[in-house]
């Protein structure tokens, strides 16, 4: 299968707690290129239209509140089939749920509070690697 990327973001609760240098160590010893990273403040406005997808679902004006409480780590990670091998590290929405070895096993709270976000498919990646990243600030190889 050819190399895909997918975007991660390392969320608020684990930037304030000191994970982002554990989540990125994760994230190298499972084979991840990452092509592009850096730290961002969301407003409400832009954790909004971030999440528009999920507007209808009852937690998204908790979502906008979370995601614009503190700083995010954003990342473009390739590797082959890197949408579907981020969610497998990820694991479980509800980090309580997540198996072992899994990112929000290791430093989620639960639902909301769940340290990282993955792109679900190749079009939502597309999106969200757009939304954050300009094509210049992609490396190149
Ligand atoms: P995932 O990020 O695992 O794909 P989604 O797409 O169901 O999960 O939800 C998007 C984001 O919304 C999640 N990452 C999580 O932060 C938040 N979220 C999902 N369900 C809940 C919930 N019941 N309460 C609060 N936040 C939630």
């Amino acid at each position: 299968m050819a190399k895909e990327r997918t975007l991660m973001m390392i969320k608020p609760d684990a930037v304030k707690r000191g994970h982002i240098g554990g989540v990125v160590d994760m994230v190298e010893k499972n084979g991840f290129d990452i092509m592009a990273m850096k730290m961002i403040r969301f407003t409400k406005r832009t954790a909004g239209e971030f999440y528009a997808v999920h507007k209808a679902r009852p937690f998204y004006d908790e979502l906008v509140e979370f995601m614009s409480s503190g700083k995010t780590t954003v990342l473009v990670l390739e590797k082959e089939n890197a949408i579907l091998s981020l969610r497998r590290l990820l694991g479980d929405t509800d980090s309580q749920k997540a198996a072992p070895g899994t990112i929000r096993h290791k430093y989620g709270t639960d639902k909301g509070q769940n340290a990282a976000h993955g792109s679900d498919a190749p079009d939502t990646a597309a999106f969200e690697i757009g939304y954050h990243f300009s094509g210049e600030e992609l490396v190149r190889l």
